[in-house]
């Protein structure tokens, strides 16, 4: 029988050598422009229309889970459980490229935490370097892998993502190492990307968000993955709607564990 991850054509996708030793050893793999700019204009338009449309109460879903890893957090627009509200966000969760590079990370038996909109408001978004889990893992032994899709151009002025290049390997938890894990480390690098960019993180690797010293709001959306024996950050099985249940294929509901 195929795997889920061969319907969605995950092995005509492979990681190159030198695309599997940037991930392991530095613990982030940039997949480049994956999103054609038609695809991005409606995206912000839907991001648009939805953040309009819940207001305050945007990512509430994400908030009102008992496996939060932080609490609301202040300064951001936020949106949760994209998966349905959309066919247009399909293609954050199933793209090929995007699964190969979690395969490579979480191994076959994966599934999909969430996807969450985030955008930094002017002047707020920095967050402490952190990880997305609870604890050090030894190297290898990951349990859980984000990514980002970059909605606008990320730049150090704006607030792009920051993390610790090999951190995941280190196997110490930020504050454990830093007096101030809001403040700069040495070794951390800004995620400088157009938009329409696609950056897979081993979630393992210390991370956060930086200020958006600009006018506008720095948007992007996470498809954040876990292992099949871990607990989704938006249980699917509380959220999905019947007419998703209806339009995806068998395999995008094995990846949403519905
Ligand atoms: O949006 C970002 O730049 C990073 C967000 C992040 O790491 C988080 O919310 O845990």
């Amino acid at each position: 029988m195929p795997h889920p991850l061969d319907e969605l054509n995950v092995s005509d996708h492979p990681l190159s050598q030198s695309e599997k030793d940037f991930m392991d050893t530095n613990g982030y793999l940039s997949l480049g422009q994956l999103l054609s700019p038609g695809l991005l204009n409606a995206l912000r338009e839907r991001i648009d229309e939805l953040t309009n449309q819940e207001g305050d109460n945007g990512g509430s879903e994400l908030y009102d889970s008992k496996h939060i890893r932080h609490p609301k957090e202040t300064g951001v627009h936020r949106l949760a459980n994209l998966a349905n509200k959309g066919s247009i966000f399909d293609t954050l969760y199933t793209h090929p490229k995007l699964l190969a590079t979690v395969r490579h990370t979480l191994g076959t038996e994966f599934k999909l935490s969430s996807l969450n909109f985030r955008a930094a408001k002017p002047n707020r978004g920095l967050q402490k370097l952190h990880v997305d889990w609870h604890e050090a893992v030894s190297p290898g032994a990951y349990r859980v892998c984000n990514s980002i899709w970059l909605l606008d151009d990320f730049s150090v002025a704006n607030g792009a993502t920051r993390l610790v290049p090999g951190t995941h390997l280190c196997g110490k938890m930020p504050d454990e190492e830093m007096e101030d894990p809001l403040q700069s480390h040495p070794q951390e690098i800004i995620l400088e990307a157009p938009a329409g960019t696609a950056v897979v993180f081993n979630s393992h690797v210390w991370h956060g968000g930086t200020t958006n010293q600009t006018e506008q709001p720095r948007r992007a959306i996470h498809s954040y993955f876990c292992r099949r024996d871990e607990p989704q950050q938006t249980p699917q099985q509380k959220f999905i709607q019947q007419d998703i249940l209806d339009r995806i294929p068998n395999a995008a509901r094995w990846l949403l564990n519905v």
